[in-house]
């Protein structure tokens, strides 16, 4: 699909549904409220982009092998070996491939698929010249993965009289990051455009691939009320699950909702209420490096049952391993963290020497120091893993994963 075929669709997409809806939704109530100190001033308005690449190992690899075009391409562990699946070819997903799943499986549902070894090297080489591209354009970004990037355009946008302004006339520097990304790297990108970092995420994933979307201020509530839940960040299966229990399957029933959410998610109700409004006053993080990446979870009733705390633990070890991946790292450090009724807290950590990166390893990790230090000696409010030490992993574990392969291409 052509780059200007899909930019089309997104404004005429955007236009079908909020000209339908406009006289619906207020717009007053919902600006963000703590702009970025760096990147605003308090009257300022926030223009936030999120970009993301397409398919990106599978993208590099169709770029650089030409043979490659057009077919299902699944970057990651052989079919026959043990190992999981990085990344898959908008084609391959056709046949239900998606990141994560176990190669075997893959090769099961796609026998004919081109699976290749993953070059991390050339991705990370791929992922630093979209950054470059991006530094023309602002200086506050946060890379949050190898192949994602939260972009503050608000200084360029000033002069904009309200906030739905301001976000539109930022679009055309939208299409020529767009532009720019086609024509000097050879891949496509998403892009999100929003007031904050929760609607430009939502957007740069909402015409994959190679799509743009505008939420504007007016129209966000309208926008989002279709949305599953499972689409807000933080929340996962469990919680989901909880949600879903609850009658609450999309963000227009969290919207609409007079249950005392606190009861369902804990202190997480404060935070769900206010993304399902569109609110999000997170500040980006400008930092360059990731030092560590960690998830908790606070039960709605404190718990010492085994099976809830093993659910939350398996949950979290999943996340973290996904955020690993998509840092194309693996970490040296696992902690744990427990809070009691009395909300006395206790960490535990660990050391290891080859790099952990699989959600196994992790959830391995963390019931063993649970268990070693007897952690768990009465019921628990919340529940948490972090890991740190981060290392690039690929050298020990594609040795391992892919002893005895040849390479393909
Ligand atoms: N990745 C990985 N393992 C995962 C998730 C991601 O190795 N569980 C790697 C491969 C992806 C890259 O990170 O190509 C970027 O992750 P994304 O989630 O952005 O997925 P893609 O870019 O592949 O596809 P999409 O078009 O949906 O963004
Ligand atoms: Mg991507």
């Amino acid at each position: 699909m052509g780059n200007e075929d899909n930019q089309t669709r997104a404004d005429f997409f955007l236009y079908k549904l909020f000209a339908k809806h406009t006289s619906l939704v207020s717009s007053q109530s919902f600006h963000p409220r703590i702009p970025h100190p760096l990147s605003t001033t308090s009257r300022m308005h926030r223009v936030i982009f999120h970009v993301d690449m397409d398919a990106f190992f599978a993208s590099v690899e169709q770029r650089d092998f030409p043979q490659y075009r057009g077919k299902p391409v699944i970057v990651g562990s052989a079919p026959d070996k043990r190992g999981v699946i990085c990344a898959a070819s908008y084609e391959a997903r056709r046949f239900g491939i998606h990141s994560a799943m176990p190669s075997r499986t893959a090769g099961k549902l796609c026998p004919h698929g081109i699976f290749v070894r993953p070059r991390m090297e050339a991705y990370r080489e791929e992922s630093r010249a979209i950054m470059a591209i991006f530094e023309a354009y602002t200086p506050l970004i946060q890379q949050v993965s190898v192949d994602e990037a939260y972009l503050d355009l608000s200084s360029c946008v000033q002069k904009a009289s309200g906030p739905d302004e301001a976000l539109r006339s930022a679009l055309p520097l939208a299409r020529d990051i767009k532009e720019r990304i086609q024509t000097e790297r050879r891949l496509t990108a998403s892009i999100g455009v929003g007031a904050n970092k929760f609607l430009a995420k939502i957007g740069s994933d909402f015409q994959k691939p190679n799509g743009l979307t505008l939420i504007p201020e007016s129209e966000k509530i309208m926008f989002l009320r279709p949305l599953s839940v499972r689409t807000i960040h933080g929340v996962g299966p469990v919680t989901a699950q909880q949600l879903e229990a609850a009658g609450l399957r999309t963000i227009g029933d969290i919207q609409n909702s007079k249950l005392p959410l606190e009861t369902l998610v804990g202190s997480w109700a404060e935070r769900l209420r206010q993304r399902a409004f569109g609110e999000d006053d997170r500040s980006l993080d400008l930092e360059r490096e990731r030092k560590s990446i960690s998830a908790e979870h606070t039960f709605a009733v404190d718990t010492e049952e085994r099976q809830v705390l093993r659910a939350a633990l398996k949950e979290m070890s999943a996340d973290i391993a996904q955020t690993l991946a998509r840092n194309a790292a693996g970490a040296l450090t696992v902690q744990v963290k427990v809070r009691y009724r009395d909300f006395s807290t206790v960490t535990r950590q660990v050391r290891v020497q080859d790099p952990v990166t699989a959600a196994a390893e992790i959830y391995r990790l963390s019931c063993h120091l649970l268990a070693r230090d007897k952690l768990v000696s009465g019921a628990l409010r919340l529940l948490g893993i972090g890991v740190s030490t981060l290392v690039e992993p690929w050298v020990a574990q594609m040795r391992l994963a892919f002893a005895g392969e040849k390479t393909e291409g």
